[in-house]
């Protein structure tokens, strides 16, 4: 097996120290870091979110390769930034105004950041406006939205709402998700896309950008 092979299947199986150590030797073996992360690092996390989405992995199986790719997230971070590899794209999360659920939301962040997403995490019970800043300040070029209760979902509509008077709908992409959300609500809203839960995730904003 190569050290890549050995890379991803490690993170799949969510072995943070040995993930490490497959980056390192990867590196020194002289892989440059933007192929540790697109040959090892983000096949391993596309075949977690594959796998997930087959059922064959859970939450804590999820949560554990999440875990394991951010360790050796934090080894190739200096070096993609020397190198001037770009993300894909940014994007702020955030569980909706009222709402207090986070697990799903922070998965969604985990499956995202494995996707090669800068991700900034606003929180739970962020109001239109901190989504606003978001994209004014920080220059987030898509806004997730989580919402866990039927009564704080119709919140999500606000945040649809506030952009398009703040002028900037047509900067951002906007998607949707959380246990009670459909894809006929998404387009009731005026959002560009839902995700029914965190790989799909990762694929529909791919598919929007
Ligand atoms: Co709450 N809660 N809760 N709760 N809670 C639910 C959601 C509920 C269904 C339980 C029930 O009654 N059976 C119910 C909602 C009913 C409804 O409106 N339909 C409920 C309620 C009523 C409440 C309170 C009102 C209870 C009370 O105080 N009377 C209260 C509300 C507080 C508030 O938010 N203001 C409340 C509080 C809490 C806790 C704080 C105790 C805790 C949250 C802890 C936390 O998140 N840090 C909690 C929990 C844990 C739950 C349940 C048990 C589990 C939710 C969860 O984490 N699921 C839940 C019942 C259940 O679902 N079995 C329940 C696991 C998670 C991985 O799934 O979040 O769906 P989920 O995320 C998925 C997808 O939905 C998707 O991807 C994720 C991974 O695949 N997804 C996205 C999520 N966000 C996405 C965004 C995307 C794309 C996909 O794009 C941006």
């Amino acid at each position: 097996m190569s050290t890549l092979e050995n890379l991803s299947t490690n993170l799949i199986s969510g072995k943070a120290e040995e993930t490490k150590i497959f980056t390192k030797q990867a590196l020194d073996e002289g892989v440059t870091p933007k192929d540790v992360l697109n040959n090892g690092l983000l096949v391993g996390m596309s075949e977690v979110g594959r796998r997930f989405k087959n059922n064959e992995f859970y939450v804590p199986e999820v949560l554990i390769a999440a875990r394991a790719m951010k360790g050796a997230m934090a080894i190739l971070k200096p070096l993609l930034a020397e190198t001037g590899v770009e993300p894909v794209a940014k994007i702020s999360i955030g569980t909706i105004k009222g709402d207090l659920h986070d697990i799903g939301k922070n998965l969604v962040g985990m499956m995202l950041e494995g996707g090669g997403f800068e991700v900034i995490d606003l929180g739970v019970d962020v109001t239109p406006d901190k989504f606003i800043a978001s994209v004014k300040e920080q220059g987030a070029q898509v806004i997730g939205m989580s919402a866990l209760l039927t009564t704080t979902m119709i919140n999500m509509k606000d945040t649809v709402k506030a952009l398009e008077d703040a002028d900037l709908r047509n900067s951002v992409k906007i998607v949707i998700g959380g246990a009670p959300v459909t894809d006929s609500y998404a387009t009731e809203i005026g959002a560009d896309g839902y995700a029914p839960d965190a790989a799909s995730a990762v694929d529909v904003i791919k598919s929007l950008l």
